[in-house]
């Protein structure tokens, strides 16, 4: 058997489902292979297990020696903002000295300050800005992240803001998926008219970025702040009627009922859910949606009710976390610190953490057949750790032990 790639003597975490096999006993849900290897050609996993269970016949064009090291899949960033214009440092000040997020973003300021900075720029200032945000993500093992638009509110930027996205996927070898979140605030011009802001997002916006393949889904912010849960519905309508699959931001400063809108619409996720209550809970575990918790934006708005992370354990949620990267409410490019925030702040387990940011982020992205673990038939997408046990990667803080990453075999 001939692959393109080996690597052998690696300490795996293939982060397998449980009962999928591969993984020693004594660790459930990292899926450990002490002794282990990984075999791969033309991008994919062809073989990921212990070493002694390679094909004997097995020849590599290259075969690299792990000496020992831990290796974990390719982090996946499964919501971020990172493309946008300007930056809301002056922003941070005033709250500093007491304004809350919502008397800012009810003042004009915030979301909306940023939309006139991203209007005001072209494609290659949105990539330009990304750039530094993105590098500092891959830096830490990150192979795929997830970029939403958001910041245009209007068809131009919007499609601005996605090209901008997709492009950042041919700068740097990492996987970008895109989702357009049209409705996240309304723009000046349509200053008290949510509904009309709405009709225009379902009309003038959505069916060109879908016709133009832009994205990849599509998310809102249903919030007292942004929109209602049946002015989402209508955006949700208008995605599944051009196939596109939809995600939330729910219940992320008050219970306004996003998570079973979520749910009802068979979302891919709903996502920050500091205020989600049992029943949204049990929706969301029957309807198969992801939680992606976003301890960033918790710790920097100074958030004191924590998400019910119980409430999803009992119900059976996959829990995801990321660093809703922004300039806002979570100017966050660390992964690794987003880990170490979500066990602190969310009393996430080392396993939660870390499944959170493999295969949970992967089914959040509606992509677990393809990333997320290491398992023969996905893609080769890896991170090569200088680490003595997992619990290392969430235990830190500030502190980077990458050794190396592959994405698609290299
Ligand atoms: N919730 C958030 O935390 C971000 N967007 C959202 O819907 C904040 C975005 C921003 O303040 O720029
Ligand atoms: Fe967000």
């Amino acid at each position: 058997m001939q692959v393109d790639r080996l690597w052998t003597n690696g300490r795996l975490m293939t982060m397998a489902e449980p009962g999928a096999g591969g993984g020693d006993a004594g660790a459930p849900g990292l899926g450990i292979v002490e002794a282990g290897a990984i075999a791969e050609t033309a991008g994919r996993i062809v073989y990921a297990g212990p070493a002694s269970g390679l094909a004997s016949d097995i020849r590599a064009t290259e075969t690299v020696d792990l000496d020992g090291r831990w290796v974990s899949p390719g982090l996946i960033d499964c919501h971020t903002h990172i493309v946008h214009g300007g930056n809301r440092a002056r922003e941070f000040e005033l709250r500093l000295a007491g304004a809350s997020y919502e008397e800012i973003a009810r003042a004009g300021g915030g979301i909306r300050s940023t939309v006139a900075a991203t209007r005001a720029s072209s494609e290659d200032d949105l990539v330009n800005s990304a750039l530094p945000r993105l590098d500092a993500l891959i830096a830490e093992g990150v192979t795929t992240i997830e970029i939403k638009s958001g910041y245009g509110l209007e068809r131009e930027a919007e499609t601005r803001m996605l090209s901008a996205a997709r492009r950042l996927a041919d700068e740097r070898p990492v996987s970008v998926v895109t989702t357009f979140l049209g409705a996240h605030a309304i723009p000046p011009e349509f200053e008290g008219d949510a509904d009309g802001y709405i009709h225009s997002v379902c009309r003038d916006q959505l069916p060109s970025i879908a016709a133009d393949n832009r994205a990849d889904a599509v998310d809102g912010f249903c919030e007292g702040i942004a929109f209602s849960p049946d002015q989402m519905a209508l955006v949700f309508d208008k995605a599944q009627a051009l196939g596109l699959p939809v995600k939330l931001h729910a219940e992320q400063l008050s219970n306004v009922g996003g998570a079973k809108l979520a749910a009802r619409y068979k979302a891919l996720s709903a996502d920050h859910l500091e205020y989600l209550d049992e029943d949204g809970a049990a929706a969301m575990a029957h309807a198969g949606v992801t939680a992606v918790l976003l301890p960033g934006a918790y710790y920097f708005l100074r958030e004191t009710q924590a998400p019910p992370v119980d409430a999803l354990r009992l119900a059976g949620v996959p829990i995801a976390v990321a660093t809703d990267c922004n300039p806002g409410s979570s100017p966050l490019t660390s992964l690794l610190m987003t880990m170490n925030m979500a066990a602190t702040l969310f009393r996430l387990t080392v396993e939660e953490c870390l499944t959170g940011v493999t295969r949970n982020a992967a089914r959040a992205l509606g992509k677990l057949d393809e990333i997320g673990t290491l398992e023969a038939g996905k893609a080769c997408d890896f991170a090569i750790w200088d680490i003595e046990e997992p619990a290392e990667l969430v235990y830190r803080i500030g502190f980077n032990p990458l050794h190396a990453r592959v994405w698609r075999g290299k």
